[in-house]
Formats: C-alpha cells, sequence, structure tokens
C-alpha cells in the first residue's frame, strides 16, 4: 500500500511539473539522462576463454564506434572481486554499469549498490538471483542466451541420436552462475523423461578447458561405461575430448560429445568428428547492450528480459558457420 501511494504521488508530482513520466520514474529505476555521449562500465567476469574474450571485443568495439568512454574491469574469475570492480565504477561516476555476474547469489550487493547510487544497471550474458533483485525494478533488464533453452535443445538432439539410450557424464559450468544453472535443469529435466538414458555423475569443470579436462579424466576413470560427455560450454568439452583420447578412447565414436556456445574451437571439433553438436550462445553484446541503454535514456520502456537468438551446430552446418566463429 505504501510504495503503490508513494508512487501515485511521485507520478503526480512529475506530471504537475511537467515533465515526462519515463517508465525508469514509474519503476523506481535510476534514470538516464540523454547526452551526446556517455561514461559507461563494463564489469566482466573473467578471461580466461574465447567466448569472454570475444564478449569484451564487442563491448569495447561497440563504445568506440559510438565514441563512448568505457571503464572495464575483469574479475579474473573472482566474484568478490567482481563487486569491488562495480563500486569502483560507482565511485568513478559513471553514466551506465554493465555487469556479466559471475554468480547469481554473490553479485547481489552490486546491483543494489548501482541502484542505490542511482546508475542504471543492464546485466548481460549471466544473471543473478529473481528471489534478491528484480529485473526492471532493481535491475534495468537482462539481456541474454535462454539457458534453460540451450540445456533442453542439447538433450533433445541427444535423446535422437542415440535413440533414448545411453550412459551421460555432465560437466557442469561455473558453480553458482546463471548459465551452470539453468543449462543443468534444462539439459536433466529432458534427460529425466527417457528412461533409457542415465546421467551417472555430474561435476563442475568451472567453464575452462583444463578444469574441464580434469573433471571429465577423473570421471572416466570412475564410470568407464559411459558413452556420453555433455559439458555445459564448448571449452570443457575441448578439455573433455582430450582426457577421453588419453584415455585410449575416440570420440564422437565410443563417445559422444554434445555441448554450447559455439566458439570457433568448438565448430572445429564437429568438423573433426569428435564433438556430435554445440548450441551457440553468441557472446557480442556490444551492439544490444549500449541500443538498449540509449532507448532507455529516452524513457522507452525495455522489456525485463531481452532474449538472444540463437543457432544450433552440428555436421550439416559446422563449416559453413566456422568463420563468423570466434
Ligand atoms: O557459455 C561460457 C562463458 O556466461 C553464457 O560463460 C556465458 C558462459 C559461456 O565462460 O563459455
Amino acid at each position: 500500500m505504501v510504495s503503490i501511494s508513494r508512487r501515485m504521488a511521485l507520478m503526480a508530482t512529475v506530471a504537475i511539473a511537467g515533465f515526462a513520466v519515463t517508465a525508469a520514474m514509474a519503476d523506481g529505476l535510476p534514470p538516464l539522462k540523454q547526452k551526446a555521449t556517455y561514461k559507461v562500465g563494463f564489469a566482466q567476469t573473467e578471461s580466461n576463454n574465447p567466448w569472454r574474450l570475444a564478449q569484451t571485443a564487442s563491448m569495447k568495439d561497440e563504445a568506440a564506434k559510438l565514441g563512448w568512454q568505457l571503464v572495464y574491469t575483469d574479475a579474473a574469475g573472482s566474484a568478490a572481486k567482481q563487486v569491488a570492480d562495480v563500486n569502483s565504477m560507482i565511485a568513478q561516476g559513471v553514466d551506465a554499469i554493465f555487469l556479466s555476474p559471475r554468480e547469481e547469489k554473490p553479485l547481489i550487493p552490486a546491483v543494489m549498490a548501482a541502484k542505490k547510487a542511482g546508475i542504471p544497471l543492464f546485466l548481460i550474458d549471466r544473471s543473478v538471483d529473481p528471489n534478491l533483485a528484480k529485473a526492471g525494478v532493481d535491475y534495468v533488464t537482462f539481456i541474454g542466451s535462454d539457458f534453460l533453452l540451450e540445456g533442453k535443445q542439447a538433450a533433445d538432439w541427444l535423446v535422437k541420436k542415440v535413440d533414448g539410450k545411453g550412459i551421460i557424464l555432465e560437466i557442469e559450468g561455473s558453480t553458482g552462475s546463471s548459465p551452470a544453472n539453468d543449462r543443468k535443469k534444462g539439459f536433466d529435466d529432458v534427460i529425466a523423461q527417457n528412461p533409457g538414458l542415465k546421467i551417472v555423475a555430474s561435476q563442475t569443470g568451472n567453464f575452462n578447458r583444463d578444469e574441464g579436462r580434469k573433471t571429465a579424466e577423473a570421471l572416466l576413470q570412475a564410470h568407464p561405461e559411459a558413452n556420453i560427455i555433455f559439458a555445459h560450454n564448448d571449452e570443457m568439452a575441448i578439455g573433455a575430448i582430450s582426457a577421453i583420447e588419453a584415455a585410449g578412447k575416440k570420440p564422437g565414436k565410443d563417445i559422444l560429445v554434445v555441448s554450447i556456445d559455439g566458439e570457433k574451437d568448438g565448430l572445429q571439433a564437429i568438423i573433426d568428428g569428435k564433438m556430435g553438436a554445440t548450441v551457440e550462445c553468441n557472446p557480442k553484446f556490444g551492439p544490444a547492450a549500449y541500443a538498449a541503454a540509449i532507448k532507455y535514456s529516452k524513457g522507452e520502456k525495455i522489456p525485463a528480459t531481452m532474449t538472444n537468438t540463437d543457432r544450433f551446430y552440428d555436421a550439416s552446418n559446422a563449416a559453413a558457420s566456422i568463420a563468423d566463429s570466434y
């Protein structure tokens, strides 16, 4: 009750003063002033894989095209550092913040600090716990892929490919991150509906190649009967392919590999017959991220979620797609 009447009072004051009521004001989000140029922050999670490098390049290139100043930080895989990075952007007085939150819960304080400081924040690529911070209320919007759908698409492909039968090892992304949580749920839910398929182990490989390789190595030893590996990203899938080969087995033959991202090395693994398929997760956020900020500055209503449309790669299109991959 209190918040509704306060909101109405605010809207009434704004109307009396003769200003346009922007979506931002009505929703309690900090507005973004219309300016010829901006100083914005991009808080990256880490830079240890091609996906991250492609994302950073896209954010930097697009800022340069627009003539905006970009304050760039790299949390080097630490959620605590990423919170500190966002606080430092706030202290530097940026106009808006683009955040790829490493994990769903630890980045909540960063989202809330930006809101409190009156700086609009846009989540790109990863999200935060929706029970603790709300899109359109605590931050402007989430722009990214549908991770549940990615997991589901990987599983659907597999079910068809192996005719509903197989023993699966799952290599998860960084623990507590939204893509790891949702890809697992999307994948596991489909597998649970197929009694001939069984996930015998599921462990993190932290979204990187070497940890993916080590996790695959341990799981292959513990479960020599496994004939399928689902990895939450291509880097870990490629690590797993090395582990399969080191165990004296043939990736793509003895063990089917399916993953997510669509990076160059992933597509090459498909071309080489070592990986079956990968669901695209596009890292090139620059154009969509800054376009959303410009729209927002004009007081236009921004949807709480802006979902990227991604492709699916297998042997039928990997070769044709590799040139514009990263
Ligand atoms: O799949 C992975 C990266 O957050 C969607 O993180 C992203 C994931 C992507 O490190 O390769």
